[in-house]
């Protein structure tokens, strides 16, 4: 008997993808994706929202080099609560070729972080969505920021469109870069030149340490799959209008879906779609991600 039965219902992540047509360049960051477990070696968090399939780092690095992508940066999942074991064991296994983004408590230790750091973690997460944690008052992020200030690591937010009016005063007063996972999810059957999605854009213009993650079709889109039209205006407007602060990653493997799971090779073909020229794919893919995880 496994140590965790995933969820009823959960869409476990396509064993074979196909080759995407869109021949990533050299150099080519996967900048979100996770790993699950597995279960049995890494236990699931006590206090998670979900349960979901095993996910670990050979498979997560087999899909890296189908794709083409040379790296990767592996961000914490809610199910693994702040115990970054699997996490950061995926980091110890990669030979330089994967950063981490974790999730920590403010009373964290300091040799914690420092080993953190050795095995290549360069930001921490917080997560406003409360279907994946509860949430804290503003006072618990600006204790986890003052325990990562030395250690000269940026901070990945994740929330819904709603939480960005509640959390505009800590999200703007971060002093780090900050990097906003999937757009903040947009709803994009509005409008992309309406009054929520100029929140955002607005975010990022008059906060030049804000960058956002391009990520997520798959997850944003009404229209749903192959082509997610629905979802290229809204990211297509931020790598143009910041093409030096945007990322990009599969997400794989995927949690919560609930209609569809991508194929992951289609989901490299949706690049060139938002990211049209091969300046702003080199910048997205390449020259973005290398600059904030290995400063290079
Ligand atoms: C994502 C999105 C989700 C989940 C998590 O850490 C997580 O559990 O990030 C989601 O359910 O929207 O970025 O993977």
């Amino acid at each position: 008997m496994p140590a965790f039965t995933m969820d009823p219902g959960w869409l476990v992540y396509d064993p074979s993808p196909s080759m995407p047509s869109y021949a990533l360049p050299p150099g080519a960051v996967d900048a979100h994706c996770h790993v699950f477990g597995p279960g049995d070696e890494f236990a699931y968090a006590p206090e998670r929202k979900y349960t979901p399939c095993d996910a670990g780092k050979a498979e997560l690095y087999a899909l890296r080099d189908l794709l083409g992508f040379e790296r990767n940066v592996v961000v914490q999942a809610t199910c693994h609560g702040a115990d970054n074991s699997a996490m950061l064991d995926a980091l110890r296994h990669a030979k330089g070729r994967a950063r981490g983004v974790a999730t920590v408590r403010p009373d964290v230790d300091d040799s914690e972080l420092a080993l953190m750091h050795e095995a290549g973690v360069r930001a921490v997460r917080f997560n406003f969505v409360r279907r994946l944690v509860d949430p804290k008052p503003d006072a618990y992020y600006l204790g986890i920021l003052e325990r990562i200030a030395p250690l000269g690591w940026h901070v990945v937010v994740y929330f819904e469109a709603a939480d960005l009016v509640e959390r505009w005063g800590l999200i703007t007063s971060l002093p780090t870069v900050v990097v906003v996972d999937h757009m903040g999810r947009p709803d994009v059957t509005k409008d992309v030149d309406g009054p929520e999605f100029a929140r955002f854009v607005r975010l990022m213009t008059e906060h030049e340490n804000v960058w956002s993650k391009v990520t997520c079709p798959e997850r944003l889109s009404a229209s749903g799959p192959p082509g997610y039209d629905d979802v290229v205006p809204f990211a297509r407007r931020l790598v143009e209008t910041f093409p030096d602060r945007v990322l990009w990653g599969t997400d794989w493997p995927h949690p919560n879906l609930t209609s569809h799971m991508p194929d992951d090779g289609a989901l490299v073909d949706f690049v060139p779609r938002i990211a049209t020229s091969e300046d702003l794919r080199r910048r997205l893919l390449v020259d973005n991600p290398t600059r904030l995880y290995w400063g290079t």
